[in-house]
């Protein structure tokens, strides 16, 4: 069975599915392109992840192609409608990140409120022996305003209620069984929170939805999170605002164009920057790795998929 690596993924990953299949490095896409052209007859699976997947030329070029399985949540770089129109399976890996994203959401918030970078590179620097630090801003009992209250969003919440906060959410339609206050926009829930945590899958409705309205609404008090995509911000507009003092701070994990980062956020200290880290842990992302191999040993054996999308 030919399998075909659209995305860097975890060694032990790309190992195991070496040891399992014929596996094809389509990881540089000039390399992708020549593997493409020789072996598009026999490649029926395709891996990819957040930071990589088959758009609908690759799907349209692989006519054996059955299954697409992301190492990852996100599924924002595979082309889902074709994926349906071709009749080809897509599997992601959802449940086994969400502690360890929602637990980094509430690290950042802290960093960012409590300033513990900042205090850490004073502390190196000798510059505590110069004098005190300066006072930073409490967590516990602040409103926290969730975008998209599905698995990490409800875990991030969950949380938050163990600092005493108020959770308040808004998502494209309310959730009846929740306890957290709805807003119908976003606009409001950033104009209602402390703390904006953006936590929705990336997709048109959803791309640049925190927009300058948005920011200008959370306010220079407010705080940014993001561990979602980076293409949810209009990071340009975040640029500005955090530059202006419009807004008070921001967390973020994912960013428009990674591994490229604004270089006018270096030197704020109200910003904690983080590459993308959300579920990198060694047991989170081993589990991805065999949530992978799993879904793709179920397909090829005729069983059901573990985690279906499509
Ligand atoms: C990535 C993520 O999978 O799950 C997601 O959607 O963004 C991450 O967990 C990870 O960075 C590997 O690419």
């Amino acid at each position: 069975i030919s399998v075909l690596l659209v995305a860097k993924v975890l060694p032990y990953l790309e190992q195991e599915l070496d040891k399992r299949y014929k596996l094809f490095d389509g990881i540089d896409p000039s390399q992708r392109a020549a593997v493409v052209r020789d072996h598009a007859a026999s490649i029926r699976a395709v891996v990819a992840s957040s930071s990589g997947g088959p758009d609908a030329a690759l799907i349209e070029a692989l006519p054996k192609l059955e299954i697409v399985s992301s190492f990852s949540v996100g599924v924002d770089k595979i082309d889902l409608e074709k994926c349906k129109e071709r009749g080809v399976r897509v599997t992601n890996t959802p449940d086994v990140l969400t502690d360890e994203v929602a637990d980094l959401t509430i690290g950042l918030i802290l960093a960012v409120l409590r300033r513990i970078c900042e205090c850490d590179r004073y502390v190196r620097s000798g510059n505590w022996k110069k004098g005190d630090y300066k006072l930073t801003t409490k967590f516990s009992g602040k409103t926290v305003g969730i975008l998209g209250l599905g698995r990490i969003g409800a875990a991030v919440a969950k949380r938050a209620e163990g600092f005493d906060c108020k959770i308040c959410y808004y998502s494209r339609n309310e959730k009846p069984d929740s306890k957290y206050k709805y807003y119908p926009s976003v606009v409001e829930l950033a104009s209602n929170c402390d703390v904006l945590v953006v936590a929705c899958p990336l997709t048109p409705e959803t791309h640049h939805i925190i927009n300058r309205e948005v920011i200008n609404a959370l306010g220079p008090k407010g705080v940014l999170i993001n561990i979602g995509r980076g293409k949810h911000v209009d990071e340009p507009e975040l640029v500005s605002a955090l530059l202006e003092g419009r807004l008070g701070g921001a967390g973020l994990d994912v960013f428009e164009n990674e591994p490229h980062v604004p270089e006018e956020l270096f030197g704020l200290e109200n910003v904690v920057l983080l590459p993308h880290v959300g579920s990198a842990t060694v047991e989170t992302r081993t589990a991805m790795a065999n949530l992978v191999l799993d879904n793709l040993e179920a397909h090829f054996l005729g069983k059901p998929l573990l985690t279906p999308l499509v």
